[in-house]
């Protein structure tokens, strides 16, 4: 078949999807959202407070959206507000994209007994991982069969790394918590995965301690021997929320060069 034959495919045709976590342009969610907007999404955005809100009103403009609410998600009613505000825009929508994380940065570097905190582990647990349960809670009622929920995890959930510490806990509850929601929703004909990014500079990533190090260890024994952009991420979050990965849920998708099936690159072990 000639390649001017097959039909351009555009993945997110005819779906309305709901982008959480954009701070600014290099956020994941904005590489995300361009992805999405590319393959046909229709995008509606939420922002945590006013202080990010112009932010992310400029890049939904970019993208032919004006729907934009306030959530944060520490807050319940923040969160029933957010779905209240979208149902008057949307009646029903398709998914949406949770890429939201924190911990407070004192948690985040330095030996992890002596850095842990009940308060600490309550706040990145809570943010990190509860929000996730939070937001599809909110938005079951409205979620169209063949819907898809995202959230975005890190490799610090499986193997410990330096300064990461409690994130790396959360992280593991969040991946727990893609698979009970994928069982809980599963029959409803609603699909939740992760994706687990390598690591990005972003302004949640410059909270980790030393993070510029933890680039260039990367670079050196993933098997891309790069880092990954957040292109790459939104462009496997398109395919992850679109029809083409219907059969698709419950799973951790790694988007990281590879980093975490290689143990030691070449250059290491000859140093
Ligand atoms: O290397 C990286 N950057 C990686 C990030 C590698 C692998 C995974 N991730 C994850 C993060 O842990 C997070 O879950 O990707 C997700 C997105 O992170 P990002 O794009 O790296 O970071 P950023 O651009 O800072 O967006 C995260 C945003 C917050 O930004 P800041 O930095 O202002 O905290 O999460 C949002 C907020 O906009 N956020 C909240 N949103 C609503 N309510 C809340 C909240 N309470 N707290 C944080």
């Amino acid at each position: 078949m000639k390649l001017s034959a097959i039909k351009k495919t555009v993945m997110l045709k005819n779906k309305k999807i709901l982008i959480a976590g954009l701070a600014n342009k290099h956020s994941i969610a904005t590489g995300i959202a361009k992805a999405m907007h590319a393959q046909g999404a229709e995008l509606a955005f939420t922002y945590q407070n006013e202080r990010l809100k112009k932010n992310v009103e400029k890049i939904a403009s970019e993208l032919n959206s004006s729907l934009l609410y306030e959530c944060d998600v520490s807050s319940d009613k923040s969160i029933e507000t957010m779905y209240q505000n979208l149902s008057k825009d949307w009646k029903s929508f398709d998914g949406f994209v949770h890429s939201i994380g924190f911990a407070p940065a004192n948690e985040l570097e330095g030996n992890f007994v002596e850095a842990a905190t009940r308060d600490g582990f309550k706040v990145a647990h809570d943010i990190s991982s509860y929000s996730f349960t939070a937001m599809a809670k909110g938005a079951k009622s409205m979620l169209n069969p063949s819907s898809a929920l995202l959230t975005l995890t890190y490799l610090g959930s499986i193997q410990s790394l330096p300064n990461y510490n409690v994130m790396g806990l959360a992280k593991a509850s969040l991946e727990a918590n893609t698979r009970f929601l994928a069982a809980a929703m599963g029959p409803d004909g609603i699909r939740v995965n992760a994706i687990s990014a390598g690591p990005i500079k972003t302004l949640a990533a410059s909270g980790v301690k030393n993070f510029r190090k933890m680039l260039a260890n990367y670079t050196k024994r993933a098997p891309l021997r790069r880092v990954v952009t957040t292109t790459e991420v939104g462009n496997v979050a398109a395919f992850l929320c679109s029809d083409l990965a219907s059969g698709i849920t419950g799973e951790i998708t790694y988007v990281d060069g590879g980093f975490n099936t290689a143990a030691m690159s070449i250059e290491e072990y000859e140093d």
